[in-house]
């Protein structure tokens, strides 16, 4: 009797720490006076860069909404869902973390959603079923929230077979609604997914679109549970060779012990705007294109695949995770500068102190179709302070984009005798977009 009610009572104090808060908690005002920052006068008034110990923002301003204690589960992805809760993903890359999805329910804690049991696998469990790595976290237009799974645990170079694949979950029910398990031809030999992006407007149920950091595009048509791979084993979504990036002004390597490689990750930020997809790989200053209707084109050979993908240009920054709005405006992180840049991809956008190549609002016509050529893109900055320590990853809503800093180059793996070099709190910030709404 005893057992029991001690048993019952650990089991209510379970179900109340795991309680999934409905709404968001409340966290500070965002100033109402900040002004848009896109409208050209603006653009000439950014101050100079900062220092890296100068915390001054150059931009919109910055609000810190969630902070995070503990240094071995740091984020990755976030999303935000219409009412501002906020979902962030904790990799398993380093650490066998606790919880690998989460919602926020305070300011500095997270309870893991969509419940606790499905955040590990147990021995014997079909690892399609339940989390072995959440590396993204993304809600679509249709307002169900996906959870992204590499499908390989810490230390693990290989997914495990039917453990890469993208979930999605009910925001009101938190009830599963669709699995899509990467077949092992696609996910085997050290394929690893890390973000995705939905186009609901394409095929009969919509098209995901998701990047492979070791360098290949996948593609999954959602109504027929088709995947292809493109783009595998070419330059666009490769690491430049030996690449070596800066961070707070300290050139960063991969470490294991005295052991020194280089960063090799490849293709990692993507974002969907006016038809195209934009993508990079992370261990390069190179920003692509290509149009989604053709990614999505299962016929095209590999050579014309590889035609279509069109160069934008060096950025002057290797890139993070990507995010695009409802105005046509991609935002990328761009860490190397401690800063979040954009480039308009509407020719709407263009106003006469952003005209670009002869490009203009007034310029043109409908033969260009609205869309900036590959070419005639200008990458600016949007808001830049010595805070942004490593822009992992972003998203839209409710007017704001809000991203995680997880000082990754400060992480053991890219540290002397893999230590540590990260301080706590790692944060999620929102800062104004002007009113805008996500792209998708
Ligand atoms: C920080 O940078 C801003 C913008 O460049 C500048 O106005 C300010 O004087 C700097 N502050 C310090 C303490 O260096
Ligand atoms: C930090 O995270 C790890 C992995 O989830 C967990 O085991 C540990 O208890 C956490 N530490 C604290 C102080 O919460
Ligand atoms: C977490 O936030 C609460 C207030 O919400 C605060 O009292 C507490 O000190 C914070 N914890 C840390 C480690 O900062
Ligand atoms: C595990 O799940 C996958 C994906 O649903 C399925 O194809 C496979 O047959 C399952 N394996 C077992 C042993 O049930
Ligand atoms: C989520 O569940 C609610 C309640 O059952 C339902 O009304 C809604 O349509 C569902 N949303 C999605 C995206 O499936
Ligand atoms: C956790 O969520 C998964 C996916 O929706 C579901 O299959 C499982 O039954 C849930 N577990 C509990 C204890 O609710
Ligand atoms: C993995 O690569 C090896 C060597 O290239 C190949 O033989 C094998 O078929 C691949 N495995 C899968 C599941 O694609
Ligand atoms: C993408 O390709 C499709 C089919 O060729 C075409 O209709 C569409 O205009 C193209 N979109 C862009 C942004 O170039
Ligand atoms: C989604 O696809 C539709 C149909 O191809 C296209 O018109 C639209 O621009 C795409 N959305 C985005 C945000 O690129
Ligand atoms: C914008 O530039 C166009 C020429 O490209 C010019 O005709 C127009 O007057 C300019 N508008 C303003 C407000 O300067
Ligand atoms: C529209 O613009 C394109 C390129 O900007 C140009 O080639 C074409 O002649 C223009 N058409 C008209 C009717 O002005
Ligand atoms: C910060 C800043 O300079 N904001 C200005 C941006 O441009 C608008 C329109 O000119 C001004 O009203 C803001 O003061």
């Amino acid at each position: 009797m005893i057992l029991s009610t001690s048993l019952l009572i650990a089991a209510l104090a379970a179900t109340q720490a795991l309680a999934i808060p409905s709404s968001a908690y409340t966290f500070s005002a965002y100033p109402s006076s900040t002004a848009s920052p896109f409208t050209p006068q603006n653009l000439t008034s950014f101050t100079q860069p900062s220092s890296p110990n100068n915390f001054t923002i150059d931009g919109p301003y910055l609000e810190v909404v969630h902070e995070i204690y503990n240094l071995t589960t740091f984020p990755t992805g976030v999303a935000v869902d219409q009412d501002n809760r906020i979902f962030i993903n904790f990799p398993r890359s380093a650490s066998n973390n606790d919880i690998t999805l989460g919602l926020a329910d305070s300011f500095n804690t997270t309870v893991a959603y969509p419940n606790a049991s499905i955040q590990t696998c147990q021995p014997g469990q079909n690892v399609s079923t339940c989390f072995v790595n959440v590396q993204s976290v993304v809600i679509d237009s249709a307002q169900r929230i996906w959870a992204l799974d590499t499908g390989a645990g810490p230390g693990q170079t290989d997914a495990v077979e039917y453990g890469a694949k993208i979930m999605s979950f009910n925001l009101t029910t938190n009830e599963m609604i669709d699995n899509y398990v990467l077949p092992y031809s696609i996910s085997a030999n050290g394929t690893s997914i890390n973000d995705v992006r939905f186009n609901l407007s394409m095929s009969t149920a919509g098209v995901a679109f998701l990047t492979d950091e070791q360098g290949s595009l996948v593609i999954i048509d959602l109504a027929s549970h088709t995947y292809t791979r493109r783009l595998f084993n070419t330059s666009v979504v490769a690491a430049d060779e030996l690449f070596v990036g800066s961070f707070d002004g300290t050139p960063f390597y991969e470490w294991k012990g005295t052991q020194r490689s280089h960063v090799g990750i490849g293709s990692d930020g993507i974002a969907l705007a006016n038809g195209n997809l934009y993508f990079a790989p992370l261990a390069s200053r190179r920003l692509y294109q290509i149009n989604q209707t053709v990614l999505a084109n299962a016929s095209l050979t590999d050579t014309e695949m590889l035609n279509a993908v069109e160069f934008i240009g060096q950025v002057g920054s290797y890139l993070e995770g990507f995010t695009a709005d409802d105005q046509g405006r991609v935002y990328m992180g761009t860490a190397e500068q401690n800063s979040i840049t954009y480039f308009n991809t509407s020719i709407s956008s263009l106003m006469n102190s952003t005209m670009l190549n002869g490009i203009n609002a007034s310029s043109t016509n409908a033969t260009n179709e609205g869309v900036i050529p590959a070419s005639d893109i200008e990458v600016a900055p949007f808001v830049r302070s010595a805070d942004i320590q490593w822009p992992d990853s972003m998203c839209i809503e409710n007017g704001y984009l809000w991203f995680t800093t997880n000082q990754l180059p400060l992480q053991g793996t890219y540290q002397r005798n893999d230590i540590t070099k990260a301080s706590l709190p790692y944060k999620v910030y929102r800062t104004s977009v002007g009113g805008a709404g996500p792209a998708v």
